[in-house]
């Protein structure tokens, strides 16, 4: 990449990042997170049914540059296994060593966050609000509503994602599909 970072601009939309030359595209489908949910016997049956996409992410990273900011936009579809909605993998920012913003585009969400020591915080996520995540904190990302949820995310380059903490302990809490509505309740798992 380029060291000398160049000025630009681009469109806050998902179209405007589909077409967007520098990033790069990951799309998780819910036989790579099916380990994720509680309810291992609707992950199962979800993922024999169709796999379904869960959610996409556009970023560029400027990890090799050690300057510049890295960017980039998630879109989460509406979905539910078990009782759990969709969600994000999650992970922590390794030595606590960068926080990040996310700036709510569309859609309904909530914003779950931990300590390694299991304080739990969670923001709901509202379009037009941005939600800041301090660096020592894990953040995970939950549609709670029926459209996609879609938001913008910026955070310090030389940024280590560290996925396993997570992918082992998961949550404290969980956001599950309530009679009226999105429940937070305790992650029986954690
Ligand atoms: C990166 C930032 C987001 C997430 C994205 C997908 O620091 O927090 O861009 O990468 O929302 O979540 P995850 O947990 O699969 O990376
Ligand atoms: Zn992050």
């Amino acid at each position: 990449m380029d060291p000398f970072i160049t000025p630009f601009r681009v469109q806050l939309t998902t179209e405007a990042f589909h077409e967007f030359r520098n990033g790069k595209v990951s799309r998780r489908r819910l036989s790579s997170l099916s380990n994720y949910y509680c309810d291992q016997e609707a992950a199962r049956f979800s993922v024999e049914q169709s796999d379904p996409l869960v959610y996409e992410v556009w970023e560029l990273e400027y990890e090799a540059v050690g300057r510049g900011l890295s960017f980039g936009m998630t879109r989460i579809f509406p979905g539910i296994v078990g009782k759990e909605f969709f969600f994000t993998r999650g992970h922590f920012h390794a030595d606590s060593d960068g926080d990040e913003m996310y700036i709510v585009l569309s859609g309904h969400g909530m914003l779950v966050m931990s300590s390694h020591a299991g304080d739990c915080q969670i923001l709901e996520m509202i379009p037009g609000q941005m939600c800041y995540v301090p660096g020592h904190l894990a953040h995970r990302t939950v549609n709670v509503g029926e459209e996609p949820l879609v938001f913008f995310t910026i955070w310090p380059p030389n940024l280590v994602h560290d996925y396993e903490t997570i992918a082992q302990t998961g949550f404290p809490k969980l956001i599950v599909s309530g009679l009226s509505g999105p429940e937070i309740i305790s992650n029986p798992n954690y």
